[in-house]
């Protein structure tokens, strides 16, 4: 006798492809009208389901968990970041979490390289310059920036996201510093030539631009709290193509409205979907809708490899992408 396929719950819209194969694997509900979910919807799914498929949209904290039904076993994120779960809760309740790592890596890097030449060389408020109706020429001193090419990039977390983005940097010219829990093995300092600071106070007051490439956990919630903001050379930039509550944002606004940063570029933000509503006001900043990963092809791929950590899990084995606690 066939047995029942395991009860799998789509808290947003995934590419058509993946909710194809999806539906053709398991007995899934889909969230039609992509609308996030409510605590309250979350719980309720939880109470049902064998398997949640959450995104950094949905907040699977203590309370959701609580509610899990016998059969919840496994919370498959879509996405990298999973600081949206609690992960001890899961841990106690048995529900094993997985993560899609790797196959956003290049799209999120590509990314952290576009704000990092707009910023400095004023692309989005040049643009508008021109939408407004208010351009009347060149001129030798319009829309002057600066220069990428021979300046310090310090990378805070040089994981594979970090990596990428020193990577595409040295392309630019950039000279590679970062800051990590654990300095990256010899060979790929090497092939970098990157410095590596112990002391991230140390590597901030000396970069021309800062990347923040770690994930959000209680370590680095706040990491660039607003003592260390203040360390940065007014001429500096910051970029954050992570998560938003590693910055202290409104002491980053402050910095920004009094010209203590020379700018920042933003894909992130500390209460999404909400913005600060100084750094709109601000045209050294550049703005982006969290969409580091938003390529249909990392889509995609993230969508697979929530499948096979879901259908590895459901037929017995340890799934390719589980988040162990300690690692993150
Ligand atoms: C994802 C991200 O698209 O993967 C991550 O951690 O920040 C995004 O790029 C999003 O989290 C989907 O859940």
């Amino acid at each position: 006798m066939p047995q029942s396929k395991p009860k799998v719950v789509i808290t947003r819209k995934l590419p058509d492809a993946i909710e194809t194969r999806m539906a053709e694997l398991f007995d899934v509900t889909f969230n039609l009208d992509d609308a996030p979910m409510s605590q309250t919807a979350l719980a309720e799914a939880v109470k049902g389901a064998d398997v949640l498929v959450p995104t950094v949209t949905d907040r699977i904290d203590a309370g959701v968990i609580s509610q899990a039904g016998p059969d919840m076993r496994l919370i498959a994120n879509f996405g990298n970041g999973v600081d949206h779960i609690d992960l001890a809760s899961a841990r106690q309740r048995g529900i094993t979490v997985t993560n899609t790592p790797g196959v956003l890596t290049g799209d999120t890097a590509d990314m952290t390289l576009a704000l990092i030449l707009a910023v400095p060389r004023r692309l989005t408020e040049g643009e508008r310059l021109l939408r407004s109706g208010e351009w009347h020429g060149w001129s030798p001193t319009g829309m002057c920036g600066h220069r990428i090419w021979g300046k310090r990039l310090g990378i805070i977390g040089m994981g594979r996201i970090g990596q990428a983005v020193a990577r595409r940097a040295r392309a630019f010219g950039m000279s590679i510093h970062y800051h990590n829990r654990k300095r990256v093995p010899e060979s790929v300092e090497a092939e970098l030539e990157a410095t590596y600071w112990e002391s991230l106070d140390q590597m901030v007051a000396r970069m021309d631009v800062i990347s923040v490439n770690c994930p959000h956990t209680p370590a680095t919630y706040h990491l660039l709290s607003a003592r260390r903001l203040k360390l940065m050379k007014p001429t500096a930039y910051i970029i954050n193509t992570s998560r938003g509550e590693v910055i202290d944002e409104n002491a980053l606004a402050r910095m920004l409205e009094a010209e203590e940063l020379a700018g920042a570029g933003l894909d992130v933000f500390e209460h999404e979907p909400a913005v600060n509503p100084r750094l709109l006001k601000l045209d050294n900043v550049v703005l982006l809708p969290h969409m580091g990963s938003a390529t249909i092809e990392a889509r995609i791929d993230m969508g697979e490899k929530v499948l096979i950590n879901i259908k590895t899990f459901v037929d017995g084995h340890t799934p390719p992408d589980r988040v162990l606690e300690d690692l993150i």
